[in-house]
């Protein structure tokens, strides 16, 4: 028996019920747990009211599109919708996302990787305890900023020496500002906080701007140079140059794309080691059974790095285990292209079907004893195997996917390498919503030398 679509239980037909819950639980910061309350209401489905469209594509917010439209710039695969989106993306994925491509990546992510080891060193050296405390968010913005940076344009930034550049720190501060100002605006229109001169709205375009001036000087620097030494370069370029003598798409096009990866390439990765270094600190002998996996990797790749990272499972495992409990996208969505059948219930084509991650993750019916971290429970065995959807799926999947993994398995497999991870007092960090889930208070590690 299929159930009509609306039969389906939850508050879309009573707008006012939902927006009166939503204030009740200061939903602008407490998406996760909405959901997660819905979810407990009505069950493993629910309707909601949220918006409306007949093209299969993810939820558009508004607030990104508002901006470009304002100022006149261009989509990149982010917000591009339909057959622009598709032309573009099937050449970004050969140069972003292709495992072609990690061969290049992979070095010059490894190299990052011991600068940030190196730093710490010397951070522990300075502090004369043989040891280092501190909240490490913002050294992690600025690995995360390198890293994406390396692969993007070729060349270092050098933001894990002692000076950093007060304009890379602006484009780091601007991105915390422009998903922190995102999330009212999926709820007020931008349109009508434009009109009214609201703070949220000129933050927001402060915010972008900033992130699109710090973009146009990279890669204004990167074209230039490309010209001055055109000829065959001896070593692989970067995502930038390869796009732009690949000829295939359009400056601008191009430009509107690798914004975006520099600007989604910074607090994703950043927030999930964060996270992921804080359950480490929480459990010591997993900590150690990491360590030695990683030591039992280098020894066996002999200097292979791309060997070394088909030889850590339980690193990868970890890195899956910390999205499902700390995703950085509270949920997936698409439209739904055509009629479909979930849960019983007929879904007509058209709407807006929301998956929600972090509802998910945390539900005993998925996962057994959710509320514990165990890496191990993604090892693929006979008897279960689970897909890790932090990234998504399909052909729209995270564009990006590539290059975060790598990044965060090098970062893992050098701190294993060097620091043991601990945590002071029992604090319970629970997530907050500035459109991506961030921890709610600041997360303090101790890092001492092995
Ligand atoms: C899209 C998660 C890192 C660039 C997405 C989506 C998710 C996601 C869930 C939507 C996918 C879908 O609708 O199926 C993550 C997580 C990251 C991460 C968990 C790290 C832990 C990155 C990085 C970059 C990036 C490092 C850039 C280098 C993008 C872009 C899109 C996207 C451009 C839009 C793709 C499109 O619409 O075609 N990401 N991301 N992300 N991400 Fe990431
Ligand atoms: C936020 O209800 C909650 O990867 C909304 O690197 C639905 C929604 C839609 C799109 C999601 C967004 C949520 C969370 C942040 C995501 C975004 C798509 C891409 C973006 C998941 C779940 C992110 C962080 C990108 C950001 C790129 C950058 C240039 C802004």
């Amino acid at each position: 028996i299929v159930r009509p679509f609306n039969e389906i239980p939850g508050l879309w037909k009573n707008g006012w019920a939902n927006l009166y819950n939503f204030w009740k639980l200061d939903g602008f910061r407490n998406l996760h747990r909405l959901m997660l309350q819905n979810f407990n209401t009505f069950g493993p489905i629910y309707r909601e009211k949220i918006a409306e469209g007949h093209y299969p594509k993810r939820l558009k917010v508004e607030a990104w599109t508002s901006y470009r439209d304002y100022r006149n710039r261009k989509y990149g695969v982010l917000l591009k919708n339909g057959e622009d989106w598709r032309s573009n993306r099937v050449i970004l994925n050969k140069e972003v996302i292709s495992l072609k491509m990690l061969e290049n990546f992979v070095p010059l992510l490894d190299e990052v990787g011991q600068d940030f080891v190196a730093r710490v060193h010397k951070k522990i050296k300075r502090t004369g305890q043989n040891k280092w405390t501190t909240d490490l968010s913002q050294e992690l913005f600025k690995y995360a900023l390198e890293s994406v940076s390396s692969v993007l344009y070729g060349e270092r930034l050098g933001l894990l020496l002692d000076y950093i550049d007060p304009e890379a720190q602006h484009f780091i501060d601007c991105i915390t500002l422009m998903f922190k100002t995102t999330s009212p605006m999926l709820y007020i229109p931008p349109a009508l906080l434009k009109q009214t001169g609201s703070k949220v709205w000129r933050d927001h375009v402060e915010a972008w701007d900033g992130i699109f001036n710090h973009a146009d000087r990279c890669i204004q620097n990167i074209y230039k140079k490309l010209h001055q030494d055109a000829g065959t370069p001896k070593k692989y370029p970067g995502v930038l140059a390869s796009l732009l003598m690949l000829d295939k798409l359009s400056i601008e096009d191009i430009k509107a794309s690798v914004t975006e990866l520099m600007a989604g390439g910074v607090d994703t990765t950043s927030i999930t080691l964060l996270w992921t270094l804080y359950e480490l600190a929480r459990h010591p002998n997993l900590q150690e059974e990491l360590r030695a996996e990683v030591a039992a990797a280098r020894a066996e790749s002999q200097g292979d790095l791309l060997e070394m990272l088909k030889r850590i499972p339980l690193v990868k495992g970890a890195l899956k285990e910390t999205l499902r409990l700390h995703p950085v996208a509270v949920s997936l969505q698409r439209y739904i292209a055509e009629d479909i059948i979930i849960q019983k219930y007929h879904i007509p084509a058209g709407t807006l079907v929301q998956l929600g991650l972090y509802a998910m993750g945390r539900d005993p019916k998925v996962f057994f004893r959710p509320e514990q971290y165990q890496p191990s429970r993604w090892l693929r065995t006979e008897t279960h195997y689970f897909r890790s959807l932090g990234f998504g799926f399909g052909p729209r999947q995270c564009l990006g996917r590539r290059i975060a993994e790598a990044e965060m398995q090098l970062f893992l497999i050098h701190i294993l390498e060097n620091f043991r991870v601990e945590k002071q007092r029992h604090v319970e960090v629970q997530s907050t919503f500035e459109l991506i889930l961030l921890p709610d208070k600041p997360i303090i590690l101790t890092l001492k030398p092995l």
